[in-house]
């Protein structure tokens, strides 16, 4: 079984395309699992079942899901681009440095634009280098920029970290930017 796959799968579902299957998603991000498993397709000619989810859930490196207390439900904690998810996240006051890894190509703009979310709801921000590294390694060269997010935050901006640890932000102004 290709966990990695089924893994990518259900981020762009429970992310970015519910529609593609005909999946009601709620504005926490929610889906019933049973209706998951009944519609989704399969992944490398393997099915959903309740045991693989479980599985890929635990085993999530970065804690992308998370399935509700009492087991029905499971939503992507954090990353969405579908509109119909506007999650409330817990506002928090951000350490004095986060980091976003990106790719050398994007620096030029980001330094004109400022970090923008793009097709996602928020600017993903981790407080470890070696996170913010991961991060932008998926597109190339990386770049880790600093976040001067504690005067941000001084200055009114908006911080929340998901359940898995990730710091969101709308934008992040060039001047911030270190
Ligand atoms: C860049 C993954 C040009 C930004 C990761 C990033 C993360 C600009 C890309 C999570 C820009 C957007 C999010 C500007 C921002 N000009 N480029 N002004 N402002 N960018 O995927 O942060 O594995 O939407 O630097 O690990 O890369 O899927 O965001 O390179 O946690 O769970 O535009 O997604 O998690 O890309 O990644 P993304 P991200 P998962």
């Amino acid at each position: 079984m290709n966990e990695k796959a089924i893994s990518q799968y259900l981020s762009f579902i429970l992310r970015h395309q519910p529609e593609q299957i005909n999946l009601e998603l709620d504005v926490e991000g929610w889906a019933n699992i049973n209706q998951l498993i009944e519609k989704s397709e399969p992944v490398d000619g393997v099915r959903l079942s309740l045991e693989i989810i479980q599985s890929i859930v635990q085993n999530s490196d970065k804690k992308r899901f998370q399935i509700s207390e009492d087991g029905l439900n499971i939503r992507a904690v954090q990353g969405h681009s579908n509109r119909q998810v506007q999650r409330q996240f817990d506002l928090k006051v951000p350490p004095k440095f986060l980091y976003h890894g990106t790719a050398e190509r994007f620096h030029v703009s980001i330094m004109e634009l400022g970090l923008i979310s793009k097709e996602r709801q928020y600017v993903h921000l981790s407080a470890d280098i070696n996170t913010a590294h991961a991060v932008g390694e998926r597109y190339g060269k990386v770049k880790i920029l600093t976040i001067d997010a504690l005067a941000m935050h001084n200055k009114g901006f908006q911080f929340f970290q998901a359940e898995n640890g990730v710091w969101l932000v709308e934008h992040v102004p060039v001047k911030f930017i270190i």
